[in-house]
C-alpha cells in the first residue's frame, strides 16, 4: 500500500517540543517509531560515505574540529586531492553499498577556482550512479547555483547547536552566516543536509532549540545529521563530559517527530556508542549512517563491525531509487 504524506509543520515552539522530549522514554520512542514506519520502510537505512578532499589548516575556530588551524591536533594537512583520487574512492564506496558520496573540505568558503574543481569531482561521482553531497563552508548564491548546475544533489552545512550556544563554540562566523548559506543552497534548488553535534557542553534546551531551528526552516532539511562529539586531543573540547546515551536517543526521537519525512543520520561518534545505543537510535527513527573506517579524519566503525550489527538487527541498506 502506498504511504500517504501528511502535511509538514514548520512552526514548532519550545514548549511543544519540550513536552514531546519530556514524555516517558517508552512513549517518546513509540511515537517516534510510529511516525517512522508511516513514512519510511521499517528496516532500511541509507548509507553514505565521506571523503575529505582538502584536509586541515582551516581558518575557522570551531572548538570541536580537528581541522581548525587554531588547534594543535597532529593532523596531516593536505592540499585539494585529484579528481582521479575522488573517482577511485567513490567506486569503492559504491561497491561497499553506499548510495551517497560526500566530499568535505576544510574551508571557510571555497574560492571560485577550487569550486570549479569540485564541480568536476561532482560530475565524476554522479556518473557512477551515486548521489552527491559536498560540504565546503559558506557559499555565495552564485556558487550554490554553480554546484547545482554541476549536478550536485545535497549540500551539507550544519548549524551545530542552538543560536544561544553557538558563540561558545565558534567565534569566526555567526549563526546568521550559517542560515544565509542554507538560504542560498535552497534558492539554488539543492537538497539540504543540516544538523548538529551533541555533547559539546550544551544544555538539553540548546539541543531542542537546535532541532526547532531546523524544523522551522521554510522547508525541512532532507537530511539531518546528528553527530556525537568526537573528543579530539588538542581541541578545546577534548575533555568534555560524555553524552548520556539516553539523551542522544531522545534527541533522535524528537528529530524524527519534528521532521517526519527527513532522513535522520546517526553520524559521527558511533565508535564510542554501544550496539544497544545504536539499536535504540534506529528504533527512535535514525535511518542513515556513514560507513567506512574514517569519517573525514576521525575514526568510524569498520564495515565488518557495522555489518555484524545490522545483521543482528535485521536492518538492510536502502537502494537508490532514481526519480
Ligand atoms: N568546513 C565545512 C563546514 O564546517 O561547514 C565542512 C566540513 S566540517 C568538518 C563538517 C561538520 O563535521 C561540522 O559542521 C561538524 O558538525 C562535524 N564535525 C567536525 N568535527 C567534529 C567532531 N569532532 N565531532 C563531531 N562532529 C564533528
Ligand atoms: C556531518 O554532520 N558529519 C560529518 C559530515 N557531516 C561532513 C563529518 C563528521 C566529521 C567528524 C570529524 C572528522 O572526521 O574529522
Ligand atoms: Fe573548518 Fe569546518 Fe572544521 Fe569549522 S568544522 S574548523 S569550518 S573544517
Amino acid at each position: 500500500m502506498k504511504k500517504t504524506k501528511d502535511k509538514v509543520k514548520t512552526s514548532w515552539n519550545l514548549q511543544e517540543a519540550m513536552n514531546i522530549y519530556n514524555k516517558p522514554f517508552n512513549d517518546l520512542l513509540y511515537e517516534a517509531q510510529t511516525i517512522h514506519r508511516k513514512n519510511f520502510k521499517n528496516n532500511e537505512i541509507q548509507m553514505s560515505t565521506l571523503l575529505s578532499v582538502k584536509t586541515g589548516s582551516c581558518p575557522e575556530d570551531c572548538a570541536y574540529c580537528p581541522q581548525s588551524a587554531h588547534h594543535n591536533t597532529n593532523l596531516k594537512k593536505e592540499k585539494l586531492i585529484s579528481i582521479q583520487q575522488v573517482k577511485e574512492s567513490a567506486i569503492i564506496a559504491k561497491e561497499a553499498g553506499s548510495t551517497r558520496f560526500c566530499l568535505g573540505a576544510a574551508w571557510r568558503s571555497p574560492t571560485d577556482n577550487d569550486l570549479n574543481t569540485v564541480c568536476e569531482m561532482i560530475k565524476e561521482v554522479s556518473s557512477l550512479g551515486l548521489e552527491t553531497c559536498v560540504t565546503l563552508g559558506m557559499l555565495k548564491d552564485y556558487q550554490a547555483k554553480k554546484l547545482a548546475e554541476a549536478g550536485l544533489d545535497y549540500y551539507n552545512h550544519n548549524i551545530d547547536t542552538s543560536k544561544e550556544y553557538y558563540s561558545k563554540i565558534i567565534s569566526t562566523r555567526t549563526y546568521q552566516d550559517r542560515l544565509n548559506t542554507l538560504e542560498n543552497v535552497r534558492k539554488a534548488n539543492l537538497k539540504v543536509c543540516c544538523g548538529g553535534i551533541l555533547g559539546m557542553g550544551e544544555s538539553v534546551e540548546d539541543r531542542i532549540k537546535m532541532l526547532i531551528t531546523l524544523a522551522n526552516l521554510p522547508k525541512h532539511p532532507e537530511s539531518v545529521p546528528i553527530n556525537q562529539l568526537i573528543k579530539i586531543s588538542g581541541t578545546p573540547l577534548e575533555k568534555e563530559q560524555d553524552l548520556d546515551p539516553i539523551e542522544l536517543v531522545k534527541t533522535i526521537a524528537l528529530a524524527r517527530i519534528l521532521m517526519p519525512f527527513s532522513y535522520v543520520r546517526l553520524s559521527a561518534g558511533r565508535t564510542e556508542m554501544s550496539e544497544s545505543t545504536q539499536a535504540l537510535a534506529f528504533f527512535a527513527g535514525a535511518n542513515s549512517i556513514f560507513q567506512g573506517d574514517v569519517l573525514l579524519t576521525a575514526e568510524n566503525p569498520n564495515k565488518k563491525k557495522d555489518s555484524k550489527l545490522l545483521n543482528k538487527l535485521g536492518i538492510v541498506s536502502e537502494e537508490l531509487t532514481l526519480n
